[in-house]
């Protein structure tokens, strides 16, 4: 003990027994072996099949990566941690903004650490790369969820496309899941295409909505109601309990008029408040229940074999786009030819067959 000086740094409450010398050297090569950047996939691998979260982070820093040389490296990781992976349930969470999924996320994070699960939540929000990473700043909204020790919380890989931002967190889950991970919820924003991309990597689609003016129905993309398994009004709390029940009334006679889903299920709508926390635990009593149905009559096995074709072609979509868009022998030629087809001097046509006779010519 250390009776004699007493710490007065702010950074230490009170003196405590020093590190036996032994243990702080294997600690430190250990953060060393990590820090180092050449780290050998295989300790990535080994890290996080044994727990080690700085290796988790590090692999999807690598997943991650634009740069084309950590490409097979990234692959060698998600490759060795594939065996031990798809033991989760993967819940996607959508809605537009303001409507409360951080929120949502960090009440039903919590609920879900509290029964034993260990939650991994990342987030598709392709227009976080032009915002700075808003989904960083969610993270004030899951303070409890940051502070857990059974959750994670990644924000949305930055990227310029969407095809590009979803691969990634794709690839995460498998990571996230090979960590231990059996809870992976994926937040996105309410707009645009991302949807589509997260409904094809989750088991469970919810979404969150809150109770309007009366016309809830209005504004509401009809794509998004098919694939909802579940639709969540949020914010019924204080004086807008009885509006978000009539609501609830309103959307159950929509969602009749669909449909009957491929996974036998009938998609439920209920309420919830993410403040108070009414409700939290009945979304996960019926996400519960999906489960239950869709694994009994194998719906869940088929569907997650498909997504993962879809993945497939996904992936070589996106990687011949960019080899495409940044092969040295195109770039110029492009921009040659989109001046020309501005000016009308070639049809769109003509000018796509040179550029990609040109692209074949170079990479065959
Ligand atoms: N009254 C009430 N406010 C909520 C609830 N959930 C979220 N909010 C508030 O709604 C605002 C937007 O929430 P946020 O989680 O950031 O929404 P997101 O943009 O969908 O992620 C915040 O001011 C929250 O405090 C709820 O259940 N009840
Ligand atoms: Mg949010």
């Amino acid at each position: 003990m250390d009776q004699e000086k007493p710490k007065s740094s702010a950074l230490s409450e009170k003196s405590g027994v020093e590190q036996p010398e032994i243990v702080s050297k294997i600690a430190a090569g250990h953060i060393v072996a990590l820090r180092n950047k050449n780290v050998a996939a295989a300790d990535l691998i080994s890290g996080i099949l044994s727990g080690n979260i700085t290796a988790l982070s590090r692999a999807i820093t690598l997943v991650e990566s634009t740069n084309p040389e950590h490409l097979a490296k990234a692959n060698e990781v998600i490759n060795g941690c594939l065996p031990h992976a798809n033991q989760s349930i993967r819940i996607g969470i959508t809605g537009v903004p303001g409507v409360g999924k951080s929120t949502f996320i960090e009440a039903f994070g919590k609920h879900l650490t509290g029964i034993g699960k260990k939650v991994a939540v990342l987030a598709v929000d392709p227009s976080s790369t032009i915002s700075h990473g808003s989904i960083l700043g969610d993270k004030t909204r899951m303070e409890e969820l940051v502070k857990d020790q059974n959750a994670f919380i990644r924000p949305s890989p930055s990227g310029e496309t969407l095809g590009g931002v979803a691969r990634k967190t794709r690839e995460t889950i498998t990571l996230c899941e090979a960590f231990g991970f059996d809870t992976i919820v994926i937040e996105t924003v309410g707009v645009g295409q991302s949807e589509t991309a997260v409904h094809s990597m989750v088991d469970f689609f919810l979404l969150l909505k809150i109770s309007g003016a009366g016309d809830e129905l209005q504004g509401i993309k009809r794509g998004i109601m098919e694939m909802a398994d579940a639709i969540v009004i949020n914010k019924a709390d204080g004086d807008n309990i009885k509006k978000a029940r009539l609501a609830k009334t309103e959307f159950n006679r929509a969602l009749h008029l669909f449909p009957a889903k491929k996974s036998g299920w009938t998609p439920k709508v209920s309420t919830c408040s993410a403040i108070t926390k009414d409700g939290i635990d009945e979304v996960w009593e019926m996400i519960s229940e999906f489960l239950e149905l869709t694994k009994s009559n194998h719906y869940f096995g088929e569907k997650r074999r498909e997504q993962n074709q879809y993945w497939m072609l996904e992936t070589i979509d996106e990687r011949l786009k960019n080899h495409f868009y940044n092969d040295k022998n195109t770039i110029a030629l492009l921009e040659q030819n989109k001046k020309a087809v501005q000016n009308n001097e070639i049809s769109p046509f003509a000018a796509a067959q040179i550029l990609l006779e040109n692209y074949f010519k170079f990479n065959h």
